[in-house]
């Protein structure tokens, strides 16, 4: 094997295990876990299905929350999230149409949100500052509206 050959090889397998190794540590030190799509809904009924027939946050205890979000075409109900810093909150998010995305840029929350299906994630806010939720699946002409915002105070 040519000397160049047999470095680029090296060079490969070097990456792959690097990668590897990321996804380990993302996985189990940064608690980055596939969103859980365990909970089934019928789509056609999320209007009048608990808790979606009502989304937003609900307080759990002295810090947790859980915050019910409906992802449609093309905004999320509601849009706008207050909590305050240190709050651990449980995002349960559906949709009555199509595919779409909930992602929080800075966190571990990212999660495909399909027609069906009740999408969850945790995540606790720590910082005061203003977090964006996005819709990070292109689901439509106006998928580019398609964001809110949570509010840390
Ligand atoms: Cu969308």
């Amino acid at each position: 094997m040519h000397r160049a050959e047999r470095r680029w090889l090296q060079a490969g397998i070097a990456t792959l295990i690097a990668f590897l190794a990321l996804i380990g540590v993302a996985a189990l030190h940064d608690d980055i876990v596939p969103p859980s799509h365990v909970e089934t809904i019928d789509p056609t009924r999320v209007a009048e299905t608990p808790p979606f027939d009502k989304p937003g946050l609900r307080q759990t205890g002295p810090h947790s929350y859980e915050a019910y979000i409906v992802a449609h075409i093309f905004s999320f109900d509601p849009a706008h999230l207050t909590v305050p810093a240190g709050a651990r909150v449980t995002f349960y998010a559906t949709s009555p149409d199509v595919v779409h995305g909930f992602f929080i840029p800075g966190t571990a929350v990212n999660m495909m949100v399909v027609p069906g299906w009740v999408s969850s994630a945790t995540h606790t806010f720590r910082r005061a500052g203003t977090y964006l939720m996005l819709c990070n699946e292109y689901c439509g002409a106006g998928h580019h509206f398609m964001y809110g915002a949570i509010d840390v105070r």
